[in-house]
């Protein structure tokens, strides 16, 4: 079989947990050959975000086209985008495979690293928000898993073939429910730990992955999940805030 491809379109985390970091980690991790294209630079370490510079449109298409045109991918995630120029300039690109957008509008420590992706939306074989991504692309509060299930109808309904709300923030078990015309539970134990520092990359990095293996939606996301459980549970505990995930996991 032919080497499968990735591509992340995020930002750089220079303390390696999260953004690109986490996306060629995980792409690795799963035996996919990672590429990177660069929307931002953050200045962080696992205590927060210190700045955000974001790349200019035209450098950050310019590094697209070079890959596309050159190794195409199997399967497209954006992370954090930073401006509607950028959004609007992926939007508008052709691409060879589907496209996971992880709707990124905060770090985990609160600092701004999105913009409306609305443009994004027709274009997106998935969708992954959490909690308050789900919430703002609704409009109403999703804080259980009954308006986990009115909020995928209604993003669904803006033109998104798939809708996975992750609902890691929730209490109780982590559940994550996908949307596709028919609903599907993915479940799984809490795990208590301060240490889940570019959790949402990571997993959306592994279901990506698998796409680009040619795996279908339901057991990509099964394969992410586990991952994902065992990267949270066997975490390093490096740093000295928001640690980063075990990338090595399982
Ligand atoms: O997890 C969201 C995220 C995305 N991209 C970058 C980040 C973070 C969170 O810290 O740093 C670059």
């Amino acid at each position: 079989m032919k080497t499968p491809v990735a591509l992340s379109i995020a930002g750089s985390d220079p303390s390696g947990g999260a953004g690109i970091q986490a996306d060629l980690k995980t792409f690795h991790r799963f035996g996919v050959y990672g590429e990177a294209v660069i929307t931002l630079i953050t200045v962080q370490n696992t205590r927060g975000v210190r700045a955000v510079h974001l790349l200019d449109a035209t450098l950050v298409r310019e590094q697209l086209h070079a890959v596309l045109e050159d190794i195409p991918p199997h399967a497209v995630k954006t992370g954090a985008l930073g401006s509607r120029e950028i959004v609007e300039m992926i939007a508008s690109t052709e691409l060879p495979c589907p496209l996971i957008v992880d709707p990124v509008m905060t770090s985990t420590s609160g600092a701004s690293l999105g913009h409306a992706i609305d443009a994004l939306l027709p274009r997106a074989f998935l969708l992954t928000p959490n909690l308050d991504e789900a919430s703002m692309l609704a409009g109403f509060p999703v804080t259980d898993v009954d308006s986990m299930r009115r909020a995928a109808e209604k993003i669904a309904s803006l033109g998104v073939k798939n809708v996975l709300i992750k609902g890691g923030h929730l209490q109780g078990d982590a559940i994550d429910l996908l949307y596709n015309g028919t609903f599907h539970k993915f479940s799984s134990p809490r795990i208590a730990t301060p240490h889940t520092h570019g959790t949402g990359c990571t997993y959306s990095a592994a279901i990506t992955a698998e796409i680009a293996k040619g795996t279908e939606l339901i057991e990509a996301i099964r394969r992410a999940k586990t991952f994902l459980c065992e990267a949270i549970r066997s975490n390093p505990g490096l740093g000295r805030g928001s640690g980063p995930l075990n990338h090595f996991a399982g």
